[in-house]
This record gives C-alpha cells, sequence and structure tokens, in this order.
C-alpha cells in the first residue's frame, strides 16, 4: 500500500481471533483514513467500571501522512491538521491528559470509554510521534496526549490542541519526578499546588564573557500558579484513589534538563551545578519536586487569555537525599491510580466548553450519531 507508513505492529492489549479484529479495524476507519492506511493497532478495553465486564473494543492508530503546508507563522495542512500533533478539529477533547510516555497513555485509555457508542478509541499518531487518544471518561469527552519530555514538548502539546479545539479547556499533567524533601516521598502522588518554578541553564555563564562578569550558571523564575480548582479536584480524586497519605501537595521545580539543571553530576560535563539544589532551596525553601514539564504548561495557561485551566500531578521514582529510585511494578500501580484520579478530575471539573459542531468544521469524533 503506497500511502502506508512505517511498519505495521499490533499491540493486544487482550487477545481476540485475528481475521475478526482485521475486519473491525477497517469498519472503524474513517474513509480518509482508510485510503492514507494505519500504520498500527492497539487494542484497548473500555472502562471496567462503566462498561460491561469483557466489553472489549477494537482502536486503530491513525498515521496522517504529512501534506504540504499552507502557513509558515501557524503551520497546518490541507486538512487543517496541526503541524507537530496532526491533529485536526474534532479529534481533541477539551479535557486533555498530557503523559509522558506512550506506555503510561495506553494503560490509562484502558480506562475510557470510546468517544461514541459501538467505535474504538479514537487514536492518532503524528510522524513526530505524538499520540492522542480519544474518547470519554465518566461519559465526558477526554484526550490523552503523549508529551514525551522536556519544554518544548509541552510547548507543542498545549499550542497544537489549543488551536484545534473550541471553548474552555482543561489540562492536567501526570508525570514523575525527582523528591527534594517532605511531604514528598518515594512514591506519592504531589500535586503542583501552588504551582511550579522553571530552571534554566544559562549558556552565557559558561563562555569567557559570562565568565568574567560572574553570570549564574543557573536562574530560577518565580512560581507560576496552577488552577486553585483543578488542583483540588485532582488531590481529592487522588486521595480518594491512593489514600490521603498517597498524595500531597507543593511547589514543584522544572528544569530544563533531567541532568544538569536538577543536579545531577557526571564527569564528562562542566556543569557547575554542585550548589544548584541548594541554591534552589535558598530561592524557593518550599520546592518538593524536581520535572521537566509542568511549569510550561502552567506558563501557557497563564498567558491562554483565560482560555486554559491547567495542573499537575507528579509520581515520586526518585528520592534525591537518599537516591533511591522506585521499583517498576510499583511505578505502574501507580501511574494507574494516580491516572484515574486525573481523568476523574477532568472529567469533573466544569468547563465552558463546547462540545457540539466545532463551528461547523466536522463532527467531532465523539459525536453521538
Ligand atoms: C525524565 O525522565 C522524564 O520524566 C518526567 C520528567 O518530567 C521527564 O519528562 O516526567 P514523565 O514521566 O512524564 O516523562
Ligand atoms: N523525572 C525527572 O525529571 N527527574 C527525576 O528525578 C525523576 C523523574
Amino acid at each position: 500500500m503506497a500511502e502506508r507508513s512505517g511498519a505495521c505492529a499490533v499491540v493486544a492489549l487482550s487477545v481476540r481471533a485475528p481475521c475478526r479484529l482485521a475486519a473491525q479495524r477497517e469498519a472503524q476507519l474513517p474513509p480518509a483514513a482508510r485510503r492514507r492506511g494505519a500504520a498500527r493497532q492497539l487494542r484497548v478495553r473500555a472502562d471496567a467500571g462503566t462498561a460491561a465486564a469483557g466489553d472489549v473494543a477494537a482502536s486503530t492508530v491513525l498515521r496522517p501522512r504529512k501534506t504540504d503546508i499552507s502557513d509558515a507563522n501557524f503551520p497546518v495542512d490541507s486538512e487543517g491538521r496541526t503541524y507537530h500533533l496532526g491533529t485536526r478539529r474534532g479529534e481533541v477533547a477539551n479535557r486533555i491528559l498530557s503523559v509522558g510516555s506512550e506506555k503510561r497513555a495506553l494503560m490509562l485509555a484502558e480506562y475510557l470509554q470510546p468517544p461514541a457508542p459501538g467505535r474504538g478509541l479514537f487514536m492518532l499518531e503524528s510522524s513526530r510521534g505524538f499520540l492522542t487518544i480519544t474518547g470519554r471518561y465518566l461519559d465526558v469527552p477526554l484526550s490523552i496526549i503523549v508529551t514525551h519530555m522536556g519544554l518544548a514538548n509541552a510547548d507543542f502539546v498545549v499550542r497544537e490542541s489549543r488551536a484545534v479545539v473550541d471553548g474552555e479547556m482543561a489540562f492536567i499533567r501526570l508525570g514523575t519526578c525527582g523528591a527534594l524533601q517532605p511531604p514528598a516521598r518515594l512514591g506519592s502522588l504531589v500535586v503542583a499546588d501552588p504551582g511550579a518554578i522553571l530552571i534554566r541553564r544559562n549558556p552565557d555563564a559558561f563562555g569567557p564573557e559570562g565568565e568574567a562578569l560572574g553570570l549564574p550558571p543557573y536562574t530560577f523564575s518565580q512560581p507560576i500558579p496552577s488552577d486553585p480548582v483543578l488542583s483540588l479536584a485532582l488531590q481529592l480524586e487522588a486521595a480518594r484513589l491512593l489514600g490521603p497519605e498517597g498524595v500531597c501537595s507543593g511547589l514543584n521545580a522544572t528544569a530544563d534538563s533531567f541532568y544538569c539543571s536538577q543536579g545531577r553530576r557526571t564527569a564528562w560535563f562542566d556543569d557547575r551545578n554542585e550548589n544548584l539544589l541548594a541554591d534552589l532551596l535558598t530561592h524557593q525553601p518550599s520546592t518538593v519536586t524536581l520535572e521537566m514539564e509542568t511549569a510550561q504548561l502552567l506558563d501557557l495557561a497563564r498567558c491562554s487569555r483565560g482560555s486554559i485551566r491547567a495542573s499537575a500531578g507528579v509520581i515520586v521514582l526518585a528520592d534525591r537525599q537518599s537516591n533511591d529510585f522506585l521499583g517498576a511494578e510499583r511505578i505502574e500501580q501507580l501511574e494507574r491510580l494516580a491516572g484515574q484520579a486525573c481523568l476523574a478530575a477532568l472529567a469533573r471539573t466544569q468547563l465552558e466548553d463546547a462540545w457540539g459542531a466545532h463551528n461547523g468544521s466536522g463532527t467531532p469524533v465523539w459525536h453521538h450519531c
């Protein structure tokens, strides 16, 4: 198939006869996607809490082929698909759970109901590897987006999703982090409430002029607030699912590197970060966690002219004092529980949204008909 991009792979989260599967997949493809071909098929289970046991829907991952772009300022293709995420109006819901990895996204997609009865989840992976999954949680349309890592990727996800959604939006990031001090501890979920600061490496400090001037090698922003309503909703849902002792809140620090800007030291590079964590705690004594995306999300929400609410919850997997790291099985358990808390907080938060016709530009994938 000339238009097929990439290899065809099946990730089976449950098992069914392959010939039946193929027919189901093909039937679920919208005509445009059928023409282009789908690179991968995945199977997800509807939320056990809201669907009949064993109700398994086959979901196909669409991989739209890149076509010519029309706008250098905000690039979109002839179908209105954004340049990096590859989604268009009607494919992304107003409520978005942003996660760092595909594994986490697929695991949490198991708790979604299909966007419309009798269909699989909507799944689209862009040529840049951003996976968008749209379905429903507690009957509310909701998207899970694989954001990968770092400030730039968080920027793509927020800006390009905002561009294809009408009405007020809510974003929650579910990530992992390192803990600096209590109440954050290995295995807890820490909600970024009151918000996050940004730590940036300052390249000017490493050149001769910067050295002569004594420029600081790292800079710290002031706290950027998270949305109090969304943060509280996340704390309440997380306490319900993880127990009150499993969740806390605190100021997060988002760094522009996993390594140097989080005070990790390696022999290969001159990072001048021996005092970074101590300086951070002098600057903001209440900082409890370190990760790589939340401040970008909160900054964009703050600058969204009131159109985006945002918060984040991060699972502590690295203790920066004791140097311990959480086991893989426990991480997955926590991702599942914290993920359901995020989905519930998003679904239960009131928004002035527009679930309808999306300005007449096509039927949303979650439309009942
Ligand atoms: C680094 O290992 C990654 O883990 C954390 C950091 O923010 C960074 O993205 O979050 P995620 O688990 O969401 O990726
Ligand atoms: N993610 C980070 O960014 N830092 C950590 O220490 C652990 C996860």
